[in-house]
């Protein structure tokens, strides 16, 4: 048995972890958590995530859930990977600021967006402002490239990247260069071909 073990569902938001556990390469495990059977709401899952939603990753003892949360651990428990921008270099402020941003911006202005309030809400209100604005910051930041840190690949490439790929896919992240670029980009790292393939086998059982 691995000492990582990721609770998955092939596919959905833990993709973005199985994606991470490739990107770092040390041995995982993988068990399945069937959402349409209803297991994340039985007892014994809700005893390690009491969301009741994947992913989650156990890691010896450690239980840690939220996609953004296990990809900033998973980076700063293999920091031999390189994946993450560690504590005393200042580039950590932007890297953590990415981090962050991915479930505190841009994944909520995507699905104000899919799923629009009745009562519209105001900018102010909003902590990613508004849709517009969100999909800016995200175009420029990548525009340069080829990752939101520069030459460094990171564990926010993997938060972001996944957001702008899936959004794209399903249609709700609108279909720019720049984004089409980041994603074609991110297609042809191994350890994402790696994480598709994964998903699909798992997908058909
Ligand atoms: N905030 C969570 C969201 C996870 C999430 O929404 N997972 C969905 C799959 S895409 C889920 O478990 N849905 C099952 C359910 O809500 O019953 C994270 O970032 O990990």
């Amino acid at each position: 048995m691995a000492d990582l073990t990721l609770y998955h569902a092939a596919p959905s938001r833990s993709s973005i972890a199985l994606w991470m556990l490739e990107e770092v390469g040390e041995p995982y495990d993988v068990k399945l958590i069937k959402l349409s059977e209803g297991e994340q709401l039985k007892p014994d899952y809700l005893a390690i995530n009491p969301m009741g939603k994947v992913p989650t990753l156990k890691h010896g003892d450690v239980i840690i859930t939220e996609v953004a949360a296990i990809c900033t651990y998973l980076a700063d428990a293999f920091p031999d990977k390189n994946l993450n921008v560690p504590i005393g270099d200042v580039r950590r402020g932007p890297y953590l600021k990415w981090l962050f941003f991915g479930p505190g911006c841009f994944e909520p202005a995507v699905m104000d967006r899919a799923a629009p309030r009745k009562e519209p809400a105001r900018r102010a209100m909003l902590g990613y402002g508004d849709f517009d604005t969100t999909m800016n910051v995200v175009a420029k930041a990548v525009e340069r490239g080829p990752w939101l840190m520069g030459e460094q690949f990171t564990a926010a490439d993997v938060v972001i990247g996944a957001n702008v790929r899936f959004g794209m896919m399903f249609k709700m992240v609108p279909e720019r260069a720049t984004f089409l670029d980041y994603a074609a980009r991110i297609a042809k790292r191994p350890a994402a071909q790696r994480a598709e393939a994964k998903d699909k086998e798992l997908q058909a059982g």
